[in-house]
């Protein structure tokens, strides 16, 4: 389709770039959008992907309905949304009880994702022509995500990434341009990433929601 043909990858990451307000607040809409792009990248790298793009989608929906709700101001950033939530005592804090779906511990799935695909990106960045993005992707995976999962989603996942394309068809689907140019755009690309990254790292750090059930 169209739509696949005007897919870039560069664009997907503006949009993680452009979470950050001046004064360091991640703006959940932006957030949610650069997800919803990711998935739709994943999603053109073959229907292996589908069980890891359903559960991003319904956390997205998740968070696109607390937007769309009554209290929808509040979350309008991760900071307002955590504060909101713990305030008003919507937060499953120790084991999941009535509150299963809280925006807190829904964006932190996302958010542990987000480490992932910083590690991902950074071995791609620097990988050599012959690397294999199966083997980059489950390192990533195996310093991040991994240590969050059960065995039965550990080995799910390890069969999907060996679908993933070389590195080369990889390198084209993002359709950024010639390699020299991916490496550039990751490269800028990267820093942003890290920093919603950090933000929200320190922030449930600080809150002590770090392991939120
Ligand atoms: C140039 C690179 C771009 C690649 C874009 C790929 C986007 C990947 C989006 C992945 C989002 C995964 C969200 C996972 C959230 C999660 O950890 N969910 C689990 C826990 O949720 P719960 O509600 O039960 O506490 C849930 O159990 C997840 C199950 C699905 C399997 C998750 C495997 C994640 C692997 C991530 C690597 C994706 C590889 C894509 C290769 C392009």
């Amino acid at each position: 389709s169209t739509d696949d043909q005007e897919f870039c990858l560069r664009e997907v990451l503006d949009v993680f770039k452009s979470c950050l307000t001046e004064n360091k607040e991640v703006v959940i809409d932006n957030y949610v959008a650069g997800w919803r792009g990711l998935v739709r990248f994943m999603n053109s790298l073959g229907s292996v992907f589908s069980f890891i793009s359903k559960d991003a989608v319904s956390k997205i929906q998740v968070m696109v309905n607390y937007r769309n709700g009554k209290n929808g101001e509040q979350y309008a950033t991760i900071q307002s949304m955590v504060t909101y939530e713990l305030e008003s005592e919507l937060v499953d804090l120790a084991k999941r009880g009535s509150f299963p779906e809280s925006g807190c511990r829904t964006l932190l799935r996302l958010h542990r994702a987000l480490r992932w695909l910083q590690l991902f990106l950074e071995r791609l960045r620097t990988s050599a022509a012959d690397s294999k993005t199966s083997v980059m992707c489950a390192d990533a995976y195996n310093e991040s995500l991994a240590q969050h999962h059960p065995w039965i989603v550990r080995k799910a996942a390890g069969v999907a990434f060996c679908a993933l394309p070389g590195r080369a068809t990889f390198f084209e689907v993002m359709n950024v341009g010639p390699p020299e140019q991916v490496v550039a755009m990751l490269g800028d690309a990267l820093p942003l990433i890290s920093e919603v990254y950090q933000v929200t790292e320190d922030l449930y750090a600080k809150h002590n929601l770090l392991n939120l059930p």
